[in-house]
């Protein structure tokens, strides 16, 4: 029997969702309430996230939830580092930015030239995304919105807020930032100070677990939800909240959360804030209870969701298996390509991109859907190889399995090459990785299940998993990561 039912607010790069899960000491369950798309939208200023269709959607996705019976509480997870400011009324300015928006670009310099990369580094252990919180607010610097801010709200702390009037900073997503110290795990007085930032713009941070409210009179009355209904803290930051859910119950593993971004790395007890581990760009994110995301972003199935979005707009075949299912055909290493070459960040034409990118590192041309997907999918098998090697050697750590979660964990082919790639044992799912670490973390604030480790016995032991052993053919996939490694020098 279950005892409660958490609504997860799982909130991705193309479609938000309302999870409802139900915990019992033995089971746990998912049932998806809601889904509700992303479109993020172009203005003149630039490209935005639809904030005002998101929260609708969450509270019409709150409504269906509460029509399936009781929620004990809600938590809200969003991708990490885009922000909305609120100015002295405490009223949204402007529209967020998304973080896939170029204004950014030539920020860090600014950044570097208060405060060098080498330094920067080593107070916040951040790997380099042009598209960091602290870049992002060096581009703004001297817009009247940015004048006008009292506050400035990540994402689900934005959310929370309209939810519930309260307002914190979650400290997961918080060191995403690039604002919070890496060793202290608060906000860096010395950053503020050195970058301008004003600090009353920062909340005080919350940690997963923590309380975060209770719904607003109008939300409950919209929602049908009882006006005592709780907002928990969760681990915001959606990757943090997939991690929990890793569903390990053995040391020494590696995970890869795989959707729009592929997320590979280790779990620590402490950051690595060396200079090699800067050059690597490895990212010291705050994970649950003290525990440290070691790991690099790697561009993920963005690369494919775009090719698709790309041909349909061409009129072309766009169905997933098929596509997957002529890769699983087209001819193994015929082109690889570096998943984070900068080109790769922005919409647009994502099969010419990947073309244009094997012309010219002298590579053959995947020419039909098929070979660019074949293309994709071992190029990510490769980074996902290069991340966890380069990981273990600088964590030190003997990995002996990986765990893939998260939606790419649907995807066969990639498992089985990430498997091939690595030469370890890959273990995948569960797909909705993100949903029941938000879910776990409300339950654990309810009373309902133990530590980390109480938390992913129960992922493992409820959730669907798949097993791939690596097949043989280590040397070519050597080959096929020393082209690449070339590839990106000449590219
Ligand atoms: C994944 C993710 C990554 C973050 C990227 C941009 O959804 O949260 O962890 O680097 O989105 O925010």
């Amino acid at each position: 029997a279950f005892a409660s039912a958490f609504a997860a607010v799982d909130l991705g790069a193309t479609s938000g969702r309302v999870i409802l899960g139900r915990v019992g000491p033995d089971n746990l369950d998912l049932t998806e309430a809601h889904r509700f798309p992303n479109t993020p939208v172009r203005l003149p200023g630039g490209l935005h996230w639809d904030v005002l269709a998101l929260f609708q959607g969450i509270l019409d996705g709150l409504r269906e939830a509460a029509r399936s019976g009781g929620v004990a509480s809600v938590g809200v997870d969003t991708w990490a580092v885009d922000y909305g400011l609120l100015d002295a009324d405490g009223a949204l300015l402007g529209h967020p930015f998304h973080y896939r928006d170029t204004r950014s670009d030539g920020a860090a310099e600014r950044v570097w030239a208060k405060v060098g990369r080498e330094e920067l580094y080593a107070i916040t252990g951040l790997q380099h995304l042009p598209f960091n919180t602290v870049f992002q607010l060096a581009a703004a610097a001297g817009s009247v919105q940015l004048g006008a801010a009292r506050r400035l709200l990540l994402m689900p702390d934005l959310l929370v807020h309209w939810l519930t009037g309260s307002v914190g900073a979650e400290e997961t997503n918080a060191s995403t930032t690039g604002l919070l110290d890496a060793r202290t795990g608060t906000w860096s007085k010395d950053l503020l100070d050195r970058l301008d930032i004003d600090p009353e713009l920062l909340p005080a941070l919350r940690a997963p677990g923590d309380p975060a409210g209770t719904l607003l009179p109008h939300v409950a009355a919209y929602t049908g939800l009882d006006p005592k209904t709780s907002v928990t803290t969760v681990a915001s930051h959606d990757t943090a909240s997939a991690v929990v859910a890793v569903p390990a119950t053995e040391p020494c593993f590696a995970y890869i959360s795989c959707g729009t971004w592929s997320l590979a790395g280790l779990e620590l007890e402490a950051p690595v804030l060396s200079e090699e581990s800067r050059a690597a760009n490895f990212t010291n994110e705050r994970g649950i209870d003290g525990t440290i995301r070691y790991l690099r972003n790697i561009m993920g199935m963005w690369l494919l969701e775009e090719c698709r979005r790309t041909w349909e707009r061409q009129g072309l075949p766009t169905h997933i298996p098929a596509l997957l299912a002529d890769a699983a055909r087209a001819k193994a290493f015929d082109s690889v390509v570096d998943p984070d070459a900068p080109e790769f960040l922005a919409p647009g034409d994502m099969p010419a991109r990947i073309r244009d990118y094997c012309a010219r590192t002298g590579q053959r041309v995947p020419g039909s859907q098929g070979a660019v997907v074949r293309c994709i999918l071992e190029s990510l098998a490769l980074a996902h190889r290069r991340a966890l090697r380069q990981a273990a050697e600088l964590a030190d750590c003997d990995v002996t399995h990986v765990h893939l979660v998260g939606g790419g964990s649907r995807n066969d082919l990639l498992c089985q090459l990430t498997a091939d790639a690595t030469g370890l044992p890959v273990i995948a799912g569960p797909t909705e990785a993100t949903a029941l670490g938000n879910i776990l973390v409300q339950a654990r604030a309810a009373g309902l299940v133990g530590d980390l480790a109480a938390m992913r016995k129960l992922i493992a032991s409820t959730q669907h998993l798949r097993h791939y052993t690596p097949r043989g053919d280590g040397a070519a996939w050597d080959a096929a990561a020393a082209r690449i490694a070339s590839a990106s020098r000449t590219s």
